[in-house]
């Protein structure tokens, strides 16, 4: 199967085909009518006459496509050729775009990459050519902006290797973030398995004004949703507000949505949409979408009753909506722009910004980049230029050469913005910042995430998320305490200057620029083509199986971590400097839990105790202890565990160590996923005050692992070092087929099993 640079309309039209049986099969057997989610779910069934109990019901899936970032994809692929296929089932994509460190500037940058990751490259270029995949170069864009513009359409059902795949939903598709072994299922031709979700409907009423941007409604939901409050969950937007959005404003919305737990995010078909597709030259989509509009919404019922058909309905008026900003360190807390400087006062937040940076997947399309523009604009005519760095990263080569063709790049470039290249940077740690470490410092910035560390590796970095326009503001002011809608900026003639409010452009009127092209399509007839892995490569390593389950209960587990507070992959993998072993488990193993905070006292953050020797030592030193030592070892984790990224190398790495069981207060579901794939037991205190009662030197086991039974839970011995026993119960969500994946070592196990009998 040949992938090109965009999604043939015979595929398109192929889904289409299905809607009204579907669709209306899975009306009449509800008996009622169905949320958006639920259409496009039930097109995209395995099996039609699947149960589809939301929150219950794990179901099989069928994608219409896989698109894999580089730092997730090298393993993924890995994992992909042990499967001894010649040819990835469903079209597949591969998107350069993490590993571009940014220092100096885009072309400098890039040309850097392109040496310090060629070998990365080179595999990642090959090995889409051997199994037919599309293949993105390094400064082609953000792998979500380049499926926005051209691979998803109203009505697909993707996956991606990355968390903020969901971006998609902006086109009304179910796109679904996922670890690598899930995509490896859809590549090897089995379905995609997942639980059948919760609904929840946001119904947007009135219209943005002023400052506020579509950043803003996902800010809001974010607060309102926390963390972990659309977990399970589909967030359908929907209602008159949300048809006066753009469809890049929608994608905004749908991206950051990762924030909140949720399985995706999506907004009804719409003429803001159709706009979209024909202005990216796909206007026999946008027709064909018109065609079977109908089916690419909720059912009018549920549009005109949404409390009865959502599992939760959030209201939010965009007229009242106000610039929202927040952070630092989680992405659920906001406040008002215009209240920041109170609250970092009161909190001992540097006021003085260090650096402000527009774009990311989440913000960086041409609408964000216009209304980051016009204030520019207006600063520069008043003599005024940023007082802080400013750093931009458009999300595509479109956008970008568009941008400065139409002369909006001058414009940031005029008040003092640095372009930087067509990639993640300074988003996930890629960014050479020259400064010292470990002063506290305030950074703003349009993307989605502010895990402490996140950006630079500097733990006493405080990073504050809001829109493009309100960064831009805050940039020229160069404080934390500015309010654009209220306060003044003061030139060198000593002018008070108030900024007007930004006004955007919601596409290019000349069109787009498509820029230098960045994709390599695979050359076709690929089975004779060896994709070459050097054995003492430090970015590379092949996969070995992992071992089967021995069919023994775990007994005497030594904890390696007791995690307080937040425990994201951030804190179990760090991205930043180790992305570049994401394709050498071994290498990248040496992160293990770096930055897990000790819930027991007196430790650095990332180090522990070796129950071994007594010695306090970095957790991934204690683990490779354990292992070389075939000592099997046990996990405890807080809240929603593993919130963050997509990343499976935060279940790789302690399944490649010898972690057996990882035992949380809650999990976010890709994490947990990744978990249940690789091998390792997943399971959540039934009552959550057991967390407390474990002590350092307690050894933990299992009982009954062999009756391993959906909805049974498992019991835990807990040995303290006084050998008083005692026993609680944990939950777990192992479906039948995931009790299968752990007993043979690992999904994938299943899955070369099932390949060979095909
Ligand atoms: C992120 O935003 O954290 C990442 C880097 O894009 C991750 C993927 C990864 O860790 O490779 C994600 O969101 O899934
Ligand atoms: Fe890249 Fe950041 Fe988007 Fe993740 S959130 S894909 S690191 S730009």
């Amino acid at each position: 199967m040949a992938v090109g640079p965009r999604t043939p309309i015979e595929l398109v039209e192929g889904v289409y085909a299905t809607l009204d049986e579907r669709v209306g099969a899975l009306r009449s057997r509800l008996g009622r009518p169905l949320t958006l989610a639920e259409k496009i779910l039930a097109n995209h069934l395995d099996h039609p006459d699947t149960e589809t109990e939301r929150g219950v019901s794990y179901v099989d899936f069928r994608p219409d496509r896989v698109a894999m970032q580089d730092a997730t994809a090298q393993m993924a692929w890995l994992q992909f050729m042990t499967a001894g296929l010649d040819e990835a089932a469903v079209p597949t994509t591969t998107h350069c775009d993490h590993l571009i460190q940014a220092k100096k500037e885009a072309n400098t940058d890039l040309s850097v990459a392109l040496q310090s990751n060629v070998e990365v490259y080179e595999f990642l270029e090959s090995v889409s050519d051997r199994y037919g995949a599309g293949f993105w170069k390094p400064g082609s864009g953000i792998i979500h902006q380049v499926v926005l513009e051209n691979y998803t359409f109203p009505g697909a059902m993707l996956i991606g290797t990355d968390s903020h795949t969901p971006n998609g939903g902006g086109l009304a598709s179910i796109a679904i973030g996922v670890g690598g072994a899930d995509a490896v299922d859809v590549m090897t031709g089995f379905p995609w398995n997942v639980r059948w979700p919760k609904m929840i409907g946001v119904h947007l009423t009135g219209e943005l004004s002023g400052w506020a941007a579509p950043k803003d409604v996902i800010l809001k939901v974010a607060e309102i949703l926390t963390v972990k409050g659309g977990t399970g969950a589909i967030v359908e937007y929907f209602g008159e507000g949300a048809n006066s959005l753009s469809a890049t404003g929608k994608a905004t919305i749908c991206n950051m949505g990762a924030e909140i737990g949720a399985t995706t995010s999506v907004f009804g078909y719409d003429d803001a949409m159709a706009r979209y597709l024909e202005s990216t030259d796909r206007s026999d989509i946008a027709a064909a979408a018109s065609a079977v509009a109908h089916h690419l919404r909720s059912d009018d019922e549920v549009l005109a009753d949404p409390g009865s058909y959502y599992d939760r309905v959030i209201e939010i008026d965009l007229s009242t909506l106000k610039p929202l900003i927040n952070g630092p360190h989680t992405p659920d807390l906001a406040r008002e722009v215009s209240q920041l400087g109170d609250e970092a006062e009161a909190n001992g937040w540097p006021l003085e910004i260090s650096a402000a940076l527009i774009g990311s997947c989440t913000n960086s399309s041409y609408e964000d980049i216009t209304r980051a523009a016009s204030i520019a604009r207006q600063a520069s005519a008043a003599g005024l230029k940023a007082k802080t760095d400013l750093l931009i990263t458009p999300g595509s080569e479109q956008v970008r050469a568009t941008i400065a063709r139409d002369g909006l790049l001058a414009d940031l470039e005029a008040v003092g913005a640095t372009v930087l290249a067509n990639a993640c940077g300074p988003c996930i740690g890629q960014w050479d910042r020259e400064r010292d470490q470990g002063e506290a410092n305030s950074i703003v910035t349009s993307y989605n995430r502010n895990f402490p560390k996140r950006n630079d590796g500097d733990p006493a970095t405080l990073a504050f998320v809001t829109s493009p326009e309100t960064v831009m503001a805050l940039a020229l002011a160069g404080r934390m305490d500015f309010d654009p809608t209220t306060d003044t900026l003061t030139n060198d003639q000593g002018e008070e200057i108030r900024l007007e409010v930004p006004s955007g452009v919601e596409l290019p009127p000349k069109g787009f620029d498509p820029g230098e092209s960045g994709f390599v399509a695979s050359s076709g007839d690929s089975s004779n083509k060896a994709v070459a892995v050097d054995p003492n490569s430090d970015r590379l390593q092949l996969l070995k199986p992992f071992p089967e389950w021995d069919g023994n209960d775990f007994t005497d587990l030594p904890i390696l971590v007791k995690a307080q507070g937040k425990f994201t992959t951030d804190h179990i993998s760090m991205a930043g400097p180790w992305l570049k072993y994401r394709g050498h488990l071994e290498n990248i193993s040496g992160n293990l839990y770096l930055g897990a905070v000790n819930a027991f006292d007196g430790y650095e953050v990332g180090f522990g105790k070796n129950q071994l020797t007594g010695e306090v030592e970095r957790f991934p030193a204690i683990a490779k202890a354990y292992h070389e030592a075939n000592v099997p070892w046990v996990v405890i984790g807080d809240e929603n565990m593993g919130e963050g990224s997509s990343r499976e190398h935060a279940a790789m790495e302690p399944r490649f160590r010898g972690g057996v069981l990882i035992l949380a207060r809650s999990f976010a579901r890709i994490h947990e996923t990744n978990l249940k794939k690789q091998g390792i037991v997943p399971a959540t205190f039934a009552d959550r005050a057991d967390y407390d009662r474990i002590n350092e030197d307690d050894r933990l086991g299992t009982s009954g692992l062999a009756d391993l039974a959906p909805g049974q839970p498992l019991t835990i011995t807990v040995t303290p070092a006084n050998g008083d026993q005692w026993t609680f119960e944990a939950n777990h969500t192992f479906s039948e087929d995931q009790i299968e994946w752990f007993k043979a070592g690992s999904a994938l196990a299943v899955i070369r099993r099932n390949t060979e009998n095909q």
